[in-house]
């Protein structure tokens, strides 16, 4: 057999990655004239690649590497867990330590009555069950009619038929004959670009108050639950206005529909409490979870359900499960990425420590000539580019394309920042220094000012 190892030149690799690796979210031709950077091992919060250069990452990997890489207690945890038990399944009537002791970990952590946990891999499969979730449940209950779910538009709640459905993603739509029926977006609380005249405040009650308006066009004996983001993060780190999650937990109170909270990111510690509900004072019937529950170190996900939904559920066989629904490995994983979590007090860090030095950092870029606002909750944060100070404009161009240009900036500047459109988002590892959020920010200045030359000598600080 071939031996293909980090040793082997940076351009056989690629070519090797463009002849046989097809890449999500990707342009794959295009991909493979240009050559992946290929990562090749990374500690705390620094990846290194074949070249040999050192990058701090801005995005703890996709927004899930939360206590940062190279923890040797999570190899142990799984090694651990491999030679005792690799595998077994929950189906039949059976149930190991890890899946047992991971959920009863998770339901002290969640808020409120959300007691009990169904497994699965990722945060797209986690969705999909949410969705066969409220509609047994409401079937189970004698309303079966009620099986339309409200999300939102520019939401990301995964990539699988149910997920990306639920998503409000047109260019995901748009492949596939998506969304699914019985799936509909009302607008996003995205007051910077669509807020126009009003206030943040009034904007936010609107945007409120289109749930409730679809819920009447609907008819409420139709509508089984509302999801939505805390945050949104893939959308744009998208922080809604203070109004908005309290008219929200109005509105399906007053209705009765399950509220589904996707904490996929905003979970375990992301925005400066455990959960992303706790910061906003949400009350879900329901949390998607995955990435940050395991810091990415083992593919988790799940559902958190309350005891109400999770009674009636348990009175009849779901015939729903994956043959890797709580995983021993990835729950050990898990279960020692939590134990981390608590002993070295990584929510306080971020909320006492963390968040804060970012913060001052972050929103200094205010100032810069190409930045028109900057956000951040916790350790989540970006900012719109902007061709005009002092208005909130698009690009008069291609959206996107100052975004790509800037994101194209801070690798060559070693540093991962992501771009969301003409929005730059971070989401480092929690665990980050004041030091390195110093770094990070350093070279994420030097990234915006060569990407603001670059974008000035193109003659594209136009706007719209
Ligand atoms: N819900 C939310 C809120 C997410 O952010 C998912 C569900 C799906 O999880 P899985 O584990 O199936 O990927 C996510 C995932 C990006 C990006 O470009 C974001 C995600 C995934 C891939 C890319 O920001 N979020």
């Amino acid at each position: 057999m071939r031996q293909i190892t980090n040793h082997l030149p940076t351009a056989e690799l690629q070519a090797l990655d463009a002849a046989h690796h097809m890449h999500p979210f990707t342009t794959n031709e295009a991909l493979a004239r240009k050559g992946a950077r290929i990562i090749t091992r990374a500690s705390g919060v620094y990846l290194t690649d074949s070249e040999g250069a050192s990058i701090i990452d801005g995005m703890a990997g996709l927004w899930c590497v939360n206590i940062g890489y190279g923890r040797k207690e999570l190899a142990q945890a799984a090694a651990r867990q491999i030679e005792e038990l690799p595998y077994y399944n929950t189906f039949f009537q059976t149930s190991h330590v890890p899946a047992i002791a991971l959920a009863a970990r998770i339901a002290d952590l969640a808020p409120g009555d959300l007691n009990h946990v169904f497994f699965a891999s990722s945060g797209s499969e986690a969705n999909d069950t949410n969705i066969r979730l409220v509609r047994h449940y409401w079937a189970l209950k004698g309303q079966p009619e009620r099986s339309v779910i409200i999300a939102r538009k520019n939401g990301y709640h995964g990539s699988t038929i149910g997920g990306a459905s639920l998503g409000g993603m047109v260019p995901m739509h748009q492949q596939g004959n998506l969304p699914i029926p019985g799936i509909v977006h009302i607008d996003q609380p995205y007051w910077y670009l669509e807020g126009g005249d009003m206030t943040p405040e009034d904007f936010g009650l609107a945007r409120a108050r289109a749930l409730e308006e679809k819920i009447l066009e609907i008819g409420a004996d139709r509508v089984g639950a509302f999801i939505a983001e805390p945050v949104q993060g893939a959308g744009g780190v998208i922080i809604p206005p203070a109004s908005y999650w309290p008219e929200i937990q109005r509105i399906v109170d007053k209705y009765g529909i399950l509220l589904i909270a996707d904490e996929v990111i905003t979970g375990f510690g992301r925005t400066g409490a455990w959960f992303g509900s706790q910061t906003f004072g949400i009350r879900p019937h329901i949390m998607t979870i995955a990435k940050g529950l395991s810091s990415g170190y083992a593919p988790i996900g799940g559902s958190i359900v309350c005891d109400e939904v999770a009674a009636v559920i348990a009175s009849d066989e779901f015939n729903h499960g994956y043959t890797y629904s709580g995983h021993p490995v990835a729950a050990a994983v898990a279960l020692e990425n939590l134990r981390i979590m608590e002993d070295e007090g990584v929510v306080e860090h971020v909320r006492d420590v963390a968040h804060p030095h970012l913060a001052a950092r972050w929103h200094a870029l205010a100032d810069h000539p190409l930045v028109g606002e900057t956000t951040l909750v916790g350790m989540m944060g970006s900012l719109a580019l902007t061709p005009v100070k002092g208005r909130r404009a698009r690009f008069a161009g291609e959206q996107g394309a100052a975004g790509l240009i800037t994101r194209e900036r801070c690798f060559a500047n070693n540093v991962i920042m992501r771009h969301v459109y003409d929005r730059m988002i971070i989401a480092p590892p929690l665990v980050m220094t004041p030091d390195e959020i110093d770094i990070l920010i350093d070279r994420a200045t030097k990234a915006l000012d060569e990407a603001y030359a670059q974008l000035k000598a193109e003659g594209m600080l136009v706007a719209q």
